[in-house]
């Protein structure tokens, strides 16, 4: 009788820490043998010439958000964990955003009634907090901290979103006690608001002024208060989203004072520039997003904090709405001014490929940086480790092999998620996970879809390893 399901022979197995020649032995799911002759199995995957890595985790995502009037979420859990696991990922993490005036309970189990049965890989919410009030604050999150919904954003900025620095407080006091990990979004509403009125004003209207509306000190000065304010409460932060060389400066401080504040950067901070908002009549709304792409100092500055472990997670912040699409980026009021233009921007499917071909194949980073601010630092980070993130025996058996000599032009077409772009249209890529395994299980084979939806789990996540 074979020992194992499946082993995957003869691949090159990297992890955060190392990289090793070895087969692979799956049994019910998990990793359950690394070696060499490991004997039968039901099923062998011919791993030769090949990097075997852990499957991505991509723990900054949106999905089937609510959007504002009119406006329509490209992706629901089906068609953003199917790119998601065509781009070598095995986890997401999309956020659960509670209503103002609303329960934060009744949000998540919504939530829930949309993923369940729908996704591809595995799943895990973190909350947005819009509304803390004293029962909020008192009852409903440290309910849900204790069942497992272990992080939680909070916004500096936006209508019906932002807190102020009180209630940001308030929030961390709550995160203290419990051991929840806050994640910030860091831009300074006033200034936003400010600049956006006086460019209406003006006439400045077109989507490029989304990015001058919203300019590098805004980030600063909020990434700057929110690091004071998580001093004060004694909380770790997770800085995600960070653009530029100012606010990653921060961080790195903050870091060097000793303080426990970790930073996230995204695909558009690396690849995309302000330019690129500037295209004719509405195209540059295919890149609207926030904080906004900055120039090729910050594109720089974004590789220094992989580089130099300022950051500790590369994620996508994949929220997506269609272009071509009055619910989406081309909705009518959005002509009237940037401040109507859905703020988003398609990539769980094509983060991967992007850090692998930029970072790993340009020799900007190498292998193990790659799986650690890809994979393992998000399993530590949200409290999965170690049973995700990383390929040890006992590990769930999730598993992306790529295909380093694979040459691709990214198109929208390669992704399969519920947009009808990429904001990567056309850049030339090294490299691609060709066969993803989720649990053990191959859902993606050679480039092809093959497991079913549903396959994914909900994942019920322990404290924070940062906290
Ligand atoms: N923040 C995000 O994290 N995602 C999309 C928009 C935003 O402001
Ligand atoms: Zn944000
Ligand atoms: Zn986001």
């Amino acid at each position: 009788m074979a020992m194992f399901d499946t082993i995957i022979r003869g691949g090159r197995v990297s992890t955060a820490a190392d990289t090793f020649l070895c087969d692979i032995g799956i049994r019910d799911g998990r990793i359950a043998a690394l070696g060499t002759d490991l004997g039968e199995a039901h099923e062998i995957i011919d791993a030769s010439g090949k990097w075997v890595l852990p499957g991505g985790i991509d723990s900054h995502v949106h999905i089937s958000q609510p959007s504002g009037d009119g406006i329509v979420m490209a992706d629901d859990f089906e068609s953003a964990t199917r790119s998601a696991v065509i781009g070598g990922n095995t986890t997401v993490l999309p956020f659960c955003l509670q209503e103002k005036g609303k329960s934060l309970r009744a949000a998540v189990e919504a939530y829930h009634a949309k993923a369940e049965g729908q996704c591809y890989t595995d799943v895990s919410f973190h909350l947005i907090l819009s509304d803390p009030t004293p029962q909020v604050l008192g009852q409903e999150l440290p309910a849900l901290v204790k069942d497992g919904y272990t992080s939680f954003k909070v916004f500096m900025t936006y209508e019906g979103l932002a807190l102020n620095d009180r209630q940001i407080l308030e929030v961390m006091e709550v995160a203290r006690d419990t051991r929840a990990l806050v994640m910030i979004h860091a831009e300074n509403y006033d200034i936003i608001r400010f600049l956006t009125d006086k460019f209406e004003a003006e006439g400045k209207i077109a989507p490029r002024f989304h990015a001058t509306s919203r300019p590098v000190i805004a980030e600063r000065e909020a990434t700057s208060r929110a690091i004071s304010l998580a001093e004060l409460s004694d909380v770790p932060l997770m800085v995600v989203h960070v653009s530029n060389r100012e606010a990653m400066e921060e961080i790195r401080r903050a870091r060097q004072r000793g303080l426990k504040i970790f930073g996230e950067t995204c695909p558009q901070y690396l690849v995309l520039t302000e330019n690129d908002l500037d295209g004719l009549n509405m195209e540059g709304a295919k890149y609207v997003c926030s904080p906004p792409p900055r120039d090729v100092d910050s594109q720089q500055a974004c590789w220094e904090g992989l580089q130099q472990g300022v950051f500790s997670v590369f994620s996508s912040d994949h929220c997506p709405f269609r272009y071509d699409d009055p619910q989406g980026k081309l909705t009518p009021k959005g002509r009237t001014s940037f401040r109507w233009v859905p703020n988003g921007i398609p990539g769980v499917g094509a983060r991967l490929p992007i850090l692998f071909s930029e970072g790993v194949m340009k020799g900007r980073i190498d292998i193990n940086q790659f799986v650690a601010v890809t994979a393992t630092n998000h399993a530590k980070a949200y409290g999965l480790y170690p049973r995700k993130g990383t390929i040890a025996v006992g590990a769930d058996a999730d598993i992306a092999i790529w295909d380093p000599e694979r040459r691709q032009t990214l198109t929208h077409d390669l992704l399969k998620d519920g947009s009808d772009y990429t904001p990567y249209e056309g850049l030339e890529i090294t490299g691609w996970p060709v066969t993803t395994l989720v649990r053990g299980k191959v859902m993606v084979r050679e480039g092809a879809l093959e497991g079913a939806k549903g396959s994914g789990s909900y994942l019920s996540r322990e404290i924070s390893a940062l906290v």
